[in-house]
């Protein structure tokens, strides 16, 4: 399709495959859009208005609110509590889901990280939502957190909004990966990636070495074989996900949040940001690991359930999983 059609134009196209569709799809993304747009105009004034720092509060997790992740979180979900397209939400800054109002109900549930890598907020880094699409299993009256354990391979759509030099809203509903480049003057994402491909292969890894005193033999020895590669690989690492992410999908790369000596689950989540962006990295032709399962294939038992991450370029991610794999049954415990 051609650059610079608006987000709305290239989901109206899409519809169109679905001779049935009664819009509801394209009407959460373009709400979705909206709640986009309001964050990045917050994210883009911020060191003006007072909506830098925290609120005191602490969230489900036991980490610090910050203003804008709770500006983010309430916009998100004020845009789409009304739009007669959800049957729940479920936020990773909230421990309970969000319930519908009956006569707004619809078939779908909305998971989101509404304001990922917080801790950047204050010094002007990216940082992204990150989102993921479920279809309600059946008809039903009530919603309950059940309904949102499913793998993530029974997403119906995922994405994120990066809020960098540009904002960017980066989709996939199965069919693809597609970036749009919000243009401030129109105040529109407009298509500027389509059918986004990501290389087999990358010289970047990405993982907070800060960390490295607690990584498990594995990880250690992960990383001294990288850096020993005569490929010379570049180390970069954001502190936001949706950033790190971005920038090796595009690139090409290996980015890990393994399990450590402290967490043994590693530190992000499976619902609101491993299963989103796993779903992104395969439709972009990469993968996603927790170093022995694919992303994936988890069924998730709890809706903040924490997992290792390893995503990333194709033969990257195989290539760190083979090498788990070994030095698991060497030295004992995973990635
Ligand atoms: P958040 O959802 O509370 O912002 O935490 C997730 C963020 C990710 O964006 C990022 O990859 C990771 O935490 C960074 O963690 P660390 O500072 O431990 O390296
Ligand atoms: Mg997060």
């Amino acid at each position: 399709m051609s650059k610079g059609m608006t987000l709305t134009r290239f989901l109206l196209e899409e519809q169109r495959r679905y001779p049935n569709s009664r819009g509801n799809f394209t009407a959460l993304f373009s709400d979705l859009a909206v709640a986009a747009k309001i964050i990045s105009r917050e994210v883009d004034r911020a060191g003006l208005v007072n909506i830098l720092g925290a609120t005191g509060d602490k969230n489900v997790h036991g980490e610090e609110v910050q203003k804008l992740d709770e500006f983010a979180n309430e916009t998100i979900i004020r845009t789409m509590e009304r739009g007669g397209y959800l049957a729940g939400m479920a936020s990773e800054e909230e421990e309970d889901i969000i319930r519908i109002d009956p006569a707004c109900r619809g078939d779908y549930l909305l998971l989101f990280d509404p304001l990922d890598g917080s801790s950047n907020i204050d010094v002007n880094i990216s940082v992204g939502t990150i989102f993921s699409v479920l279809r309600l299993d059946g008809p039903r009256a009530e919603t309950a957190p059940g309904d949102f354990l499913k793998c993530g391979a029974r997403q119906a759509a995922a994405g994120y909004v990066l809020y960098g030099s540009s904002t960017m809203f980066v989709y996939t509903t199965g069919f693809g990966v597609h970036g749009f480049t919000l243009d401030p003057g129109v105040g529109e994402f407009l298509l500027s990636h389509e059918n986004i491909r990501m290389p087999d292969k990358g010289r970047i890894y990405s993982i907070n070495e800060g960390n490295s005193r607690r990584w498990t033999e594995a990880t250690s020895r992960y990383i001294a074989r990288l850096k020993a590669n005569e490929k010379d690989c570049s180390a970069r690492y954001v502190g936001s996900l949706v950033a790190d992410f971005h920038r090796n999908l595009l690139k090409g790369g290996i980015f890990l949040y393994p399990a450590d000596k402290k967490s043994t689950n590693g530190k992000l989540r499976l619902l609101y940001e491993a299963n989103p962006l796993a779903f992104v990295a395969e439709q972009a032709g990469g993968r996603a690991s927790n170093g022995e399962t694919r992303i994936l294939d988890i069924t998730p038992s709890e809706l903040h359930q924490r997992t290792p991450l390893i995503i990333g370029s194709r033969l990257d991610v195989l290539e760190a999983e083979a090498f788990f794999k070994e030095t698991a049954g060497e030295t004992g415990p995973k990635a």
